[in-house]
Formats: C-alpha cells, sequence, structure tokens
C-alpha cells in the first residue's frame, strides 16, 4: 500500500474527520481501566471521537474557537449526510401535523446568529482523581471539552410553530442520524418544550461556513447554557410528546443535568514554561451556562490571595468572557496558577466540586501547574 492509501483507509476507519493535529488537540480515549461500561463516555476506545482542545492554542486567538481546533465529542462516528437528500421531520403527538423541511428550504427561512457555547457535561473530569482523589469513569477531560462558536441557523421554535405545537406538549425529542450507540439506539436527548421555544437554534452554520461534517453537517441544535448533549448533532428528526420522554440520554446518561456551572482556563499549556522576572501577561476565560461573568480572580499563592483580572466587558450569557492579568514570577521552579469566576447568579467558583460518580459539572478551582524558568 501507499502512503496515501493508507491514509485514506485510516481516514474511512476513524471516528473524526477534521485533522487532529498533536499541538491543538490531546486524544482523550474512552476509560478503558474503569471497567464501567455505563457511563456514556465509555464507547470503545477505537471509535471513540473525543478529541479535546488545547487552552494553548486558544492564545492569540480572537472570541470564537476557530473551527480547525473546535473540540469534539462523538458517541460512535461521523456519518457523511448528502444535504439533497436530507430531510428534518417534525413530528409526534405534541404537533397538529407532521412536517419535514429540506437543506434549502432551512436556509431561506429567517435565520439568526449567536454567540453560544458548547460544551461537554464531562469536561474537567480528570481533576476529580487529580485533585480530589477519586477518580470518576469516562474520557478524562482537561478544561478544553468547551469551543465558543458564531453560529447561524433558525429558531427551533419557528419550526416547531410550522407543526403547530398543542398546548399539552411536554418534551421535544431530537435525533441525530449517527450510527446507533451500543444497545441504546440513535443519540437523543430530551429538551422541555419551554426551553425548545425559548432560545434553541437549529444551526446550519459555524464561524460564518456550512456546519463541518464532525460537528453536525447539515444542522444540529444549540442549546445555549445546557450541557453538550442538548446540542444534537446530524439531526434527522425531532419528535414532539405530550408525554414526559425517557431515552438512554436522560436516564442511564446525563441524568438530572441541564445547565453548565461556572468554569475558568489558562491559555496556557499545562506544565508551561515561563522566564522568570518578567512582565508576564497571562490570559485566560470563564463561563457560565447559569448567567454573565461579573468577576474573575487569579491567585498565584495556591488562593491564600487573589487579584481582579481585567476584561473588556465582552461577556455575552451563552460564551466566555476573556481576560488577561500580569505577572512577574519572582522565583524559579514550579508554581501553580488558579483562577476562579463569578457569574450573575451570585455563584463563585469553590475550592472542592462535590462528588459526581459520572464525572459531570467539575466547577471547582483547577490548580494549573506552571514551571518558571531563567529567560
Ligand atoms: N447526534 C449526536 N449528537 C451529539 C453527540 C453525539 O454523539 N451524537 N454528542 C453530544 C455531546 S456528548 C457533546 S459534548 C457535543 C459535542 O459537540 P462537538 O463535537 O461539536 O464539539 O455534541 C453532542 N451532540
Ligand atoms: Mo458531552
Amino acid at each position: 500500500m501507499t502512503q496515501g492509501e493508507v491514509k485514506a483507509l485510516r481516514g474511512t476507519l476513524s471516528a473524526i474527520v477534521k485533522p487532529l493535529p498533536a499541538e491543538l488537540f490531546i486524544r482523550r480515549p474512552a476509560d478503558a481501566d474503569s471497567g464501567q461500561a455505563d457511563t456514556c463516555d465509555d464507547t470503545l476506545a477505537h471509535r471513540s471521537g473525543n478529541a479535546e482542545m488545547r487552552w494553548e492554542s486558544m492564545a492569540g486567538q480572537g472570541y470564537h474557537t476557530p473551527t480547525d481546533r473546535f473540540f469534539v465529542r462523538h458517541h460512535t462516528v461521523t456519518p457523511r449526510i448528502d444535504a439533497a437528500e436530507w430531510r428534518l421531520r417534525v413530528h409526534g403527538d405534541g404537533v397538529r401535523r407532521a412536517v419535514a423541511f429540506g437543506y434549502d428550504e432551512l436556509l431561506s427561512m429567517p435565520a439568526r446568529t449567536m454567540d453560544a457555547a458548547v460544551e461537554c457535561a464531562g469536561n474537567g473530569r480528570r481533576f476529580y482523581g487529580t485533585q480530589q482523589g477519586l477518580r470518576a469513569p469516562g474520557a478524562q477531560w482537561g478544561l478544553g471539552a468547551i469551543g465558543v462558536a458564531r453560529w447561524r441557523g433558525v429558531p427551533l421554535r419557528e419550526l416547531l410553530r410550522e407543526a403547530g405545537v398543542r398546548e399539552e406538549a411536554v418534551d421535544v425529542v431530537p435525533a441525530g442520524l449517527d450510527p446507533p450507540f451500543e444497545r441504546y439506539g440513535r443519540v437523543r436527548r430530551p429538551l422541555p418544550v419551554w426551553k425548545a421555544m425559548d432560545d434553541v437554534l437549529v444551526a446550519y452554520e459555524m464561524n460564518g461556513e456550512p456546519l463541518p461534517p464532525d460537528h453536525g453537517f447539515p444542522a444540529r441544535l444549540v442549546v445555549p447554557g445546557w450541557a453538550g448533549i442538548a446540542s444534537i448533532k446530524w439531526l434527522g428528526e425531532i419528535e414532539v410528546s405530550t408525554n414526559a420522554v425517557f431515552t438512554a440520554w436522560n436516564t442511564v446518561f446525563y441524568r438530572g443535568i441541564a445547565r453548565q456551572p461556572v468554569k475558568s482556563a489558562f491559555e496556557l499549556a499545562w506544565d508551561a514554561r515561563l522566564p522568570l522576572g518578567e512582565h508576564l501577561v497571562l490570559r485566560g476565560r470563564s463561563w457560565s451556562g447559569r448567567g454573565r461573568i461579573v468577576r474573575a480572580e487569579v491567585s498565584f499563592d495556591g488562593g491564600w490571595s487573589w487579584r481582579d483580572a481585567d476584561h473588556r466587558g465582552e461577556h455575552l450569557v451563552a460564551a466566555w468572557l476573556p481576560w488577561h492579568v500580569t505577572w512577574v514570577p519572582e522565583h524559579p521552579g514550579r508554581h501553580v496558577l488558579m483562577a476562579r469566576a463569578t457569574d450573575s447568579s451570585g455563584v463563585t467558583q469553590p475550592l472542592v466540586t462535590p462528588w459526581h460518580p459520572a464525572g459531570y459539572h467539575f466547577d471547582a478551582v483547577v490548580q494549573h501547574p506552571v514551571q518558571v524558568v531563567l529567560g
């Protein structure tokens, strides 16, 4: 086989279509040694599509996460869908009539643009083990299972209105066209009808381009503030039900979670090398699914004292707040950087997150190690 043939073959076997260069991504395979098959992220390692964004790759970037480094999280593989053949069906006993939309039809409807984060509920899971001494099963994400993009599409409520939502409707259940996941069938995550009618987008564009295959082409949901699983990719159908609906994705996995908690990250590599005695500008971002970020603080002494970080007030409800602080490292060797934020609901990141058996919603301050070296 030629190099090209090997590459092509690998392409057909891998879960993710886009390149995953090591300077942009960390692969996070399913948790092989947990012995626990019932956690969502425990797909077989060779099929699992977990690629974490390296936070240092956001340094020098603008507000949005460029698509080439946006994290990817799949239950199986990226399906290749022909937009000309594709239909999005809206049906169920919660609507007056079943309707279907083609790709061109969707593109011709009144569109909205929205800056919003998509973040995996398991983002930060590894710190249950590394900081709190109790490892949670599942992909061991650092803080890079989040991205903020500029999404464009049609508000979900417009599609639901065309189908005529009944007063008795309770749940809206979008399903993906990716292959069924183990014995659980297609990825389906029920949304309460109030959220579906509020701010959910049926997105067909990401950062000004058609959605790429890995991020849901031809269309995906973007559910602001909620755990990533709500933002179903490769939408094929939406069932509206007058009963509460239960699927694996609100019972076995991701049970009882909706809004994402407050978190913060530095745009720095893990164990980054920083020059001694220089005026450094350290940058980071904070976000919350529950409101705007109103304050970001940084500590260089293990949490004894905190300094306010500066920001320009660019803090959108459903996205993140970029901030920066200056620091002159005065001693060589290992240091720990800490950042914490407060959102408009009044919540400040704690030092310890209560244990969660599936490792969701780690929101404690992360201890970020750096090495100060002679410039
Ligand atoms: N159809 C489908 N939608 C899906 C998933 C999936 O496996 N299949 N994964 C979900 C999860 S768990 C997350 S965190 C986000 C990740 O979105 P991204 O890959 O665009 O970053 O997609 C969600 N939507
Ligand atoms: Mo996720």
